[in-house]
């Protein structure tokens, strides 16, 4: 039986093929800058300089952003073996059984055959399986696990355009309430790009931060960290991070939120706990570094009344 004149499906289904190649390819080409006035260079891109170039996280500094980016070598490593896999086949498939001059017999038609489909159903199920234990397994053990003491506790709110971290005393907390009470210095707060609030937390001593907003949904994102976690008006959303690595990382806003969410930074400075202390102490006592007391002056929430006003 004569195959129908080719309507050029094999030229098409060849450019299709490419698209996956070429998107990979500009993507590795694009680089970015980092303009996060208040970060340590390690800016939110996945493909810039400031990455290992495909796309895997890098220079992750905490304890449970560590534990998260272990899971990509593996989900890599599987996508590549199907990648080669399927594309093996396609290859494979569009080249035997091309249409050739010699002759215009179809190939050997098969209709149905139950073994091949369970297989190919089989196959995806237990990668995906496989893949559900392995993540939620670091999810639940690792970046959603609390512990019992902490380092820092910080409530964190949101509100446009800027950051209020405000200290509690960990030793303080109230097993009935759950409540903790102040550790006795005014908030830190700061917003725009000159203004960011820096947050002090102790290396390797679990930090807990309760997050909120103060009027739209905000986000907390620290690439360092490999973490987000949205804030949310008149809702408490907890998680715990311990830094490993003493630095300046860099953190901002990443759910629109209005014209200056684009200037939504904040920095997270991890020191060593001793340093940690003193800090604590020195802003107890009412003195506070140059460059603090700056960010200390810098727009509370009244202020951003009017900036959205502006907006509006
Ligand atoms: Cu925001």
């Amino acid at each position: 039986m004569p195959i129908p004149a080719s309507s050029g499906w094999r030229g098409r289904l060849a450019k299709f093929a490419l698209i996956p190649v070429v998107g990979t390819l500009l993507a590795a080409c694009t680089e970015q800058e980092n303009t996060n006035p208040t970060g340590d260079g390690n800016a939110p891109n996945l493909f810039g300089e400031t990455s290992n170039g495909i796309g895997f996280p890098h220079e992750v500094v905490t304890t449970e952003g560590i534990a998260a980016a272990g899971l990509y070598l593996p989900i890599f490593l599987i996508a590549v073996v199907i990648f080669v896999l399927i594309e093996g086949l396609l290859l494979f498939l569009i080249l035997r059984y091309r249409r050739r001059s010699t002759g215009d017999d179809l190939p050997q038609q098969t209709h149905g055959n139950n073994l091949l489909e369970v297989i190919w159903t089989a196959i995806p199920m237990v990668v995906v399986f496989v893949l559900f234990i392995v993540s939620t397994n670091v999810l639940v053990s690792q970046v959603e696990a609390k512990s019992d003491e902490h380092g820092a506790v910080v409530d964190v709110q949101a509100f446009r355009f800027g950051w209020i971290f405000d200290y509690q005393d960990p030793a303080s907390l109230d097993p009935e309430s759950g409540q903790y009470e102040q550790l006795g210095f005014p908030p830190i707060s700061g917003g725009g790009r000159e203004g960011a609030p820096e947050m002090v937390v102790p290396v390797g001593e679990p930090v807990l931060i309760r997050l909120t907003a103060a009027d739209v949904i905000h986000a907390w994102y620290v690439p360092a960290f490999f973490f987000k976690r949205d804030a949310i008006p008149g809702r408490t959303n907890e998680f715990e991070f311990t830094v490993e690595t003493p630095g300046v990382y860099g953190g901002q806003c990443a759910e629109f939120c209005g014209l200056a969410h684009g200037d939504m930074y904040f920095s997270v400075n991890a020191v060593e706990p001793a340093e940690y202390e003193a800090w604590v102490a020195q802003r107890l006592s009412g003195e506070t570094a140059p460059a603090a007391a700056d960010t200390n002056e810098m727009a509370e929430p009244e202020t951003t009344e009017e900036m959205s006003e502006e907006d509006a």
